[in-house]
């Protein structure tokens, strides 16, 4: 299966896919099992696992619990070099281009790149691009690294274009987890217009309305972690799902 492929042509349709985020330092194996089984039938069109810092080893304890349940394709989305799993269909291989920090431009990419390959895990090539939030994040603070200012939507669209013309696959653009404002759609709409490369938007959406106006700003993928986390929250990911592919 290539995962990079169906999220494309979904793209391409015009349809507008629900990426959940579960994180295993905060739930358990067991939770992101149960998760899973209902996933596909909640419109959920991809998995995410990863946190900016795991401080627990579960990460492929909850990708293979999760995997047991469900064909809904399961991405790693990595904080660090070390959130790599030969059980997962996929990685989200991030290149923080909002960012001045080699390590995180190019560096790791090198030190993890023939562990991807002995692996077999497919890569997807990712503009990471930060956008302030109006708090410190940790994706922030982790990679040493200053967000675009969320009133600049001409920098981020500078950014994803440079992106698009390296011949990167695709963009994120990340408020941070928990991020006290969501990306502006402003930015969302910007980087739309110079590119026609899915685009991937994250980081404090909490309501199905702010979820659908990101889509209809020109996400292609809406990704959700923390409103999710707890098992009330479980219970609206089919009203998200449905609303942003209305
Ligand atoms: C974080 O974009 C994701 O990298 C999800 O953010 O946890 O705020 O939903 P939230």
């Amino acid at each position: 299966m290539n995962v990079f492929n169906g999220i494309l042509a979904l793209h391409q349709r015009g349809e507008k896919q629900l990426a959940v985020l579960l994180d295993p330092d905060k739930i358990s194996a067991g939770f992101a099992g149960e998760f899973a089984a209902n996933a596909e039938s909640s419109g959920v069109d991809i998995i995410l696992i990863g946190g900016s810092l795991l401080t627990s080893d579960k990460l492929t304890e909850v990708i293979s619990s999760v995997k047991s349940k469900t064909n809904v394709p399961v991405i790693i989305f990595p904080g660090s070099i070390m959130q790599v799993s030969s059980k997962a269909d996929a990685i989200l291989f991030l290149s923080l281009i909002s960012g001045r920090n080699p390590e995180y431009l190019i560096g790791n990419h090198v030190i993890v790149s023939p562990i991807l390959r002995e692996l077999n895990l497919e890569p997807i090539s990712t503009g990471y691009i930060l956008i302030d939030s109006g708090v410190p994040t940790s994706a922030s603070f982790m990679s040493n690294s200053f967000p675009i200012p969320r009133n600049k939507p001409d920098i981020a669209a500078a950014h994803a274009l440079a992106a698009d013309y390296l011949g990167i696959k695709q963009l994120y653009l990340e408020g941070g987890s928990g991020a006290q404002d969501p990306v502006p759609n402003e930015v969302i709409m910007a980087v739309r217009k110079v590119t026609d490369l899915p685009i991937w938007v994250g980081g404090g959406i909490r309501s199905v309305e702010i979820a659908k106006q990101k889509a209809d700003a020109g996400a292609s993928v809406i990704v959700v972690g923390t409103h999710f986390e707890y098992e009330k929250g479980f219970a609206q990911v089919e009203s998200f799902a449905k609303e942003i592919k209305r």
